[in-house]
């Protein structure tokens, strides 16, 4: 093989790889959990709290807020984000389908204010809501057959947390 040819090659096997690392001591992360539906939410909430401290996030470096429900996430989760004192939010919720069309709004509502904390902050917001059809799929999924999707939240708030400070741009204030 030619040196210019190995050298082509060489560019395109060893592309730059980033991803964050799972280390979690150092960084400050909110969890933000609403009421409603206490007893998923409680669950998703003990389930992040156990990741965050196996990843070596310190108690003192984690701050739990509490809301009424999910509608209520994306408005304090976007004054956390704003404060520069995350690195990252994780919001933690159940909106179970009822017989009434509030669910659509309640679950939309949430999902784009969510995301829009993180979109217009640059500090990573984690959807940790549960939208199921039942209480039942709910608890599945909140530490039963299906995982903890608190404790996965919470994984991925490090993950994007440590990937954004790779970037040069971890933690942004407003
Ligand atoms: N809030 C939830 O977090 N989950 C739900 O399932 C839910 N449902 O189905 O109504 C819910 N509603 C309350 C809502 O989030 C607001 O707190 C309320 O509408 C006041 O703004």
């Amino acid at each position: 093989m030619s040196a210019t040819r190995a050298r082509v090659t060489a560019r395109i096997t060893a592309p730059r790889v980033l991803e964050g690392s799972r280390e979690g001591k150092g960084l400050r992360i909110a969890l933000l959990v609403s009421r409603f539906n206490e007893i998923v939410g409680e669950r998703l909430l003990t389930g992040a709290l156990e990741a965050l401290d196996r990843r070596g996030v310190r108690p003192r470096d984690v701050l739990v807020l509490r809301v009424p429900g999910a509608f209520e996430l994306p408005v304090v989760a976007r004054r956390l984000a704003r404060s520069g004192q995350h690195d990252a939010i994780v919001c933690l919720r159940a909106v179970i389908r009822g017989d009434t069309p509030h669910f659509e709004y309640v679950a939309g509502e949430a999902a784009r204010g969510i995301a829009r904390a993180a979109y217009d902050t640059g500090v990573p917001v984690l959807f940790g809501v549960l939208t199921t059809e039942s209480l039942e799929q709910a608890l599945t999924r909140a530490g039963g057959a299906q995982g903890n999707k608190g404790a996965e939240s919470a994984e991925g708030a490090i993950e994007m947390a440590r990937l954004l400070r790779a970037l040069g741009g971890g933690r942004r204030a407003r």
